[in-house]
């Protein structure tokens, strides 16, 4: 197998978005993307093992149970880019039987070099496989795989996982616009969503019984400690869940359990929380399946096969560039 990894984005960057997000008038704000440092990502891998989050199962089983129909109705990918590769446990499933009859060149774009070293470990034995992985934002690495991919050869774009549902409704259509515009008539895009669902069942998938969500969600603090000499107390917060109807979307923040204020050197901050106040670090949508369909015409693409898992609302759609 080869192995390519690309080099990571300055730090700056991370200083510049705590400090944008927490001197928000209103409510505060950090960004779910800095969830998944080394520690952060260890903490996802635990998440997608728990029985109440039953997400990252439900996208396995489709994989597993699809992946020949998918692969028979690709027009002979060689080149899959992958948005988000975290482990790569699930992606494993289409790529062994792609690998079956044809050389795959698979570039995994992850934010995460921690995440980005595992998924290379669990192809490491796929011969038939080139691995080129690129550890960038999402679009910025499409881009780059966008400028070297052959044109005669299609190119599948992964988006799985329901990461989507981590980008606002509107924000999600304008984003799958921009993907749609690294690709050619001819390409396609699977995109894993998370269908809408008891709401006791969504609460209780984003705050376990166990902990790890909230040990996941009070990372991100101690994240900032780490890396912005920041001195936030973790024990002055509190990891909370919550539903809106209205937006359906499961919302994690984190709350101030005192008045407090913090501060963040790296960033050039200080941060006066009052009790009870708390900084919104992630959204979760949900979806039903004639929006994943209307989502996909509003940003180019045609719906070619869709498959939905039985034991956990959860959808794969199969989208062809126009
Ligand atoms: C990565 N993303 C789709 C996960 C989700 O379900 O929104 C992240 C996560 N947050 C809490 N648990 C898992």
């Amino acid at each position: 197998m080869l192995t390519t990894t690309l080099a990571a984005p300055s730090l700056s960057e991370l200083a510049q978005d705590v400090r944008a997000g927490l001197s928000k008038p209103g409510q505060k704000e950090l960004p779910c993307r800095y969830f998944y440092d080394e520690i952060g990502s260890a903490l996802f891998e635990v998440i997608t093992h728990l029985p109440e989050y039953g997400l990252s199962r439900a996208g396995e089983r489709l994989l597993r149970k699809h992946a020949s129909a998918l692969a028979s109705r690709l027009p002979a990918p060689a080149v899959v880019a992958e948005l988000g590769c975290g482990s790569g446990k699930n992606t494993r499933w289409l790529l062994e039987t792609l690998v079956q009859n044809r050389p795959v060149t698979y570039c995994p774009i992850e934010i995460s070099g921690a995440a980005l070293a595992a998924c290379k470990r669990q192809m490491d034995d796929l011969d038939s496989l080139t691995f080129l992985g690129f550890e960038r934002e999402y679009l910025e690495g499409l881009a780059e795989v966008a400028a070297f991919r052959p044109t005669h050869e299609p190119l599948l774009v992964l988006f799985l996982g329901s990461t989507i549902g981590n980008f606002s409704r509107s924000e999600g259509v304008q984003f799958l616009k921009q993907v749609r515009r690294n690709m050619i008539p001819g390409d396609s895009l699977l995109l894993a969503a998370d269908l809408e669902k008891p709401v006791r069942q969504l609460l209780l998938a984003y705050d376990d019984p166990r902990g790890v969500t909230a040990a996941f969600n009070v990372n991100l603090l101690a994240r900032l400690n780490r890396e912005l000499e920041a001195d936030f107390r973790l024990d002055l917060f509190r990891h909370v869940a919550r539903y809106s109807r209205e937006e359906r979307r499961i919302e994690m923040h984190l709350l101030s359990t005192a008045e407090q204020t913090v501060t963040i050197p790296g960033a050039g901050l200080a941060v006066a929380l009052k009790q009870g106040e708390t900084i919104w670090t992630e959204s979760s949508h949900k979806y039903n399946l004639p929006e994943i369909l209307r989502m996909a015409h509003q940003s180019g693409f045609r719906c070619d096969g869709q498959w939905v898992d039985e034991e956990w609302p959860f959808a794969h759609t199969l989208m062809a560039a126009e």
